[in-house]
């Protein structure tokens, strides 16, 4: 039999040459071990440390646990897990064994979940004890989704413990007779208007991303210990912090809870992180603490990334000054997995988000499709090796977003005459808060649950360090007039009804709303 785990490819950009039959999981997994690194660190997390060879053992583990509950290839296992080895055991153990785990963004409510279950048709679901509650509270709705299985030593909820499954199964594990094209996992993306798609990932597209943007631009290397503020349900944090360090034989440090400038920073401290990957809005509540410096962090930082939204040129700046490193913004997309246009260590220009990372293509469509000149704005296009295929069950997107090798992200941008691109704006009314997608649709149609919302329009207001929060303009119903106490109990019912950060952090009381002759919201009125 074909053995899967021994593949050989050049590591130079731009792209990665794969055999026909290549497992993504069995490269990330085995190549370290086969080559006598297996007692190296793979992974930090809250509760230890662990080698390569551990790795492996508990991917395999787990691996195992999911085909002996009867799963069969290509089936879906949904993943809603804090970061630590429990995330990077059943995610790649899935892989290796054929099934397609799609990782949830654990900061959703039931309603949210309930939908990506019942899209995907997960098998199985595998999520954190914290987690269990909000995520499974709907799973008997749905008639695909046959195991239920915990991760950690809380409350279980009558369903099997990981930990139980695992012990059971065997450590070995043949990788799945997989190819580079088939599907390797799923991540959901969500868009202004309707529910959040499935974008499919390929097998071959795991290495691409490391070779492309993680030794292409960062330049990591097995000395590396990395740490990524994004989690892993991320596509951001999943290239950061697993598959990069996993592709060279670095180390990751995991975090389970929320990033905060104090938990941070105590990770930093205590693991000592060369690369750091951290959202605009974190790195300036980290710089908004003047009590916080290198001192305080990482002695040995050497690059810091920024990615999700337009870092702001001012953060940029002061943390260098302050950090003694620069931050490297790049801009990648769940679609196209990781970061395709970015800065360069040797070559950053603040407020701008670089040129195309070496593998991928960029180029600016005016409206009518043709090529837009330098200095003016047009829609961005990608071309490279990592793009999904398509969203999942969903025809009408996948046209839209997929043509041919070409992949429309929805930003605007403005190339100069050196070839630097610049960020400009959505084409959509979308907005990015905290590096995470909030559609003010749904966030209006929150307000407007409450009994006393006519009407709401949600639109993005730059904070003081120019970073992107949604506001929202209400109309009251007839007889009622709004005051503090008002806006805040409409803040707070928003925070108990969506994911908290999508909640509105000013909100103006109008008389009526801006609207087209046909009576749709001029949202571009109310954001000047
Ligand atoms: C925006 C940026 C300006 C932009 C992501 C790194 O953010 C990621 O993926 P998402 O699918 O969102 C993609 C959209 O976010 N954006 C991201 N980075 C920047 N805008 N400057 C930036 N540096 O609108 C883009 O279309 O959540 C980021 C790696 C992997 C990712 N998936």
């Amino acid at each position: 039999m074909t053995d899967f785990s021994t593949v050989n490819f050049d590591t130079s950009p731009p792209a990665v040459t794969l055999p026909r039959g290549y497992n993504a999981a069995a490269d990330l997994l085995d190549r370290h071990s086969r080559d006598g690194n297996g007692g190296k660190t793979a992974v930090i997390d809250d509760a230890g440390r662990y080698s390569y060879a551990e790795l492996a053992a508990r991917a395999n583990r787990a691996g195992n646990a999911l085909l002996a509950l009867g799963l069969m290839p290509e089936q879906r296992v949904a993943l809603a897990l804090l970061d630590g080895i429990d995330f990077m055991a059943v995610f790649l153990g899935a892989i290796k064994a054929g099934l397609v785990p799609v990782p949830l963004n654990t900061l959703l409510t039931p309603d949210d979940y309930a939908y990506m279950l019942g899209d995907s048709r997960a098998r199985a679901l595998v999520v954190s004890d914290v987690l269990l509650d909000r995520v499974a509270g709907r799973v008997e709705d749905l008639p695909h989704l046959a195991h239920v299985v915990v991760s950690g030593a809380g409350d279980r909820g009558g369903h099997p413990r990981l930990s139980d499954l695992t012990a059971a199964a065997p450590a070995e594990l043949t990788a799945a007779m997989t190819t580079p094209d088939d599907a390797g996992f799923w991540l959901y993306s969500s868009g202004s208007t309707g529910r959040p798609k499935g974008a499919i990932h390929l097998h071959g597209d795991l290495v691409n991303t490391a070779a492309l943007y993680g030794v292409g631009v960062l330049g990591i290397r097995p000395d590396d210990v990395v740490f990524s503020a994004a989690k892993l349900f991320f596509a951001y944090g999943l290239g950061n912090a697993l598959i990069f360090p996993l592709y060279v034989g670095a180390t990751a440090v995991l975090m389970a809870g929320r990033p905060t400038p104090e938990t941070v920073m105590a990770v930093m401290k205590a693991h000592r992180p060369t690369i750091f990957y951290g959202v605009p809005t974190l790195y300036g509540a980290i710089l908004a603490d003047d009590g916080l410096d290198r001192a305080a962090g990482s002695d040995r930082l050497r690059i810091c990334v920024s990615a999700g939204e337009a870092l702001p040129a001012e953060l940029g700046r002061r943390w260098r000054d302050r950090f003694g490193v620069d931050i490297l913004d790049g801009i990648g997309s769940t679609e196209m997995l990781h970061i395709f246009l970015s800065n360069r260590p040797d070559d950053v220009r603040y407020g701008a988000s670089g040129r195309p990372v070496p593998g991928y293509e960029v180029r600016l469509a005016a409206d009518d499709g043709g090529a837009v000149p330098d200095g003016e704005v047009g829609d961005l296009l990608v071309s490279g090796p990592t793009s999904a295929p398509y969203y999942w069950n969903n025809r009408e997107k996948s046209l839209a977003t997929f043509q041919g090798r070409w992949t429309h992200t929805g930003d605007k941008y403005v190339r100069d005459g050196e070839g630097y691109y610049t960020y400009a704006g959505r084409s959509d009314d979308m907005l990015k808060v905290g590096g995470i997608w909030v559609s003010p649709f749904e966030v209006e149609s929150a307000l407007m649950a409450h009994d006393s919302v006519q009407e709401a329009a949600v639109v993005g207001r730059a904070d003081a360090d120019d970073l992107i929060k949604p506001k929202a303009y209400v109309v009251l119903r007839e007889g009622l007039s709004g005051d503090d106490a008002l806006a805040d109990a409409l803040k707070r019912f928003v925070k108990d009804r969506l994911a908290p950060y999508k909640y509105p952090r000013w909100i103006d009381f109008a008389e009526e709303l801006p609207k087209t002759a046909t009576g749709k919201i001029q949202r571009f009125k109310l954001r000047d």
